[in-house]
């Protein structure tokens, strides 16, 4: 699976992180929360990025002064793709817990909302990607699902409510609809992100609606396919040394070597 691993460069940690991380990474070190996506296309409508809170992160040195915030599963995948220093050599500066991300605030590259929150979804999961999901709420029926239940719920989330409420614009027009995800969330009576099943189906309609009949209406390749104007939004992300390329094998592969 071929994803664009984005690069959220941590403006300010969440007190707890601050807290848990005191020490651990060199003064002036920049530091990036790096997710995985099939949509490099939608980053325009970033909102925020998830972490699931029960998940254990890691904080792994890149280069000199660069470090990235992901899952030790998603840090043994990038040692073997050149993306650190050391080829296949993993390094470590702290253990974090997702919980105590939440509330850090991130740069988001392309994004209207240039600054966005890390906030909690329980459905991240530990064995895809990095552990960490930017949230593109006009056009991933899962992160429409999951900011409205989190605006709703502000409390119980143990967040600020105008963290999830930032406006969501539409990028990507389709015969149905140029707020796609919300649309099919309504036509498909989601209530909340429990309604997995389908959740499941709308995410379908959704990738095959907009990979085939979208069309960008925001951006430097507004009114292009976005067929067409995937791969280069991807291009001028990676150009911009604002994004990486990143796969991971689709089943497990078992090394030779045992
Ligand atoms: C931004 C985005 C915008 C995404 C969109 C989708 C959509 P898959 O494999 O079919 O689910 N993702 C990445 N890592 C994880 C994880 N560890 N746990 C849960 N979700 C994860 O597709 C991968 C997509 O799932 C990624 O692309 C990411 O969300 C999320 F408008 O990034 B995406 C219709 C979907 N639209």
């Amino acid at each position: 699976q071929e994803y664009t691993a984005l690069k959220l460069k941590v403006i300010e940690w969440a007190p707890k992180a601050a807290e848990t991380l005191k020490g651990k990474i060199p003064e002036g070190a920049s530091v990036y929360l790096v997710p995985a996506t099939l949509r490099p296309e939608t980053m325009y409508g970033q909102v925020c990025c998830f972490v699931g809170p029960a998940l254990a992160y890691g904080i792994f040195k890149v280069a000199e002064n660069e470090y990235f915030v992901m899952t030790e599963r998603g840090a043994r995948n990038m040692a073997h793709q050149g993306i650190f220093e050391k080829e296949g050599v993993i390094e470590k500066a702290a253990d974090v817990q997702g919980s105590e991300l939440i509330g850090t605030l991130v740069n988001a590259p392309l994004s209207f909302h240039p600054e966005v929150r890390v906030l909690p979804m329980d459905t991240v999961l530990a064995t895809k990607g990095t552990g960490v999901v930017t949230s593109v709420p006009s056009d991933s029926p899962d992160d429409f699902a999951m900011v409205t239940e989190l605006a709703k719920k502000a409390d119980f989330y143990g967040i600020k409510k105008e963290w999830a409420e930032l406006e969501i614009i539409p990028i990507i027009q389709t015969p149905t609809s140029d707020l796609l995800a919300p649309h099919l969330v309504k036509k498909l009576k989601i209530s909340s992100p429990k309604d997995t099943k389908q959740l499941l189906e709308a995410k379908e309609l959704a990738y095959k609606e907009g990979f085939y009949q979208g069309v960008l209406k925001v951006g430097d390749f507004k009114g292009e396919k976005v067929e067409v104007a995937k791969p280069k939004v991807r291009e001028q992300l990676i150009k911009a040394g604002q994004a990486f390329a990143y796969s991971e094998p689709e089943n497990k592969v078992v090394s030779r070597s045992g």
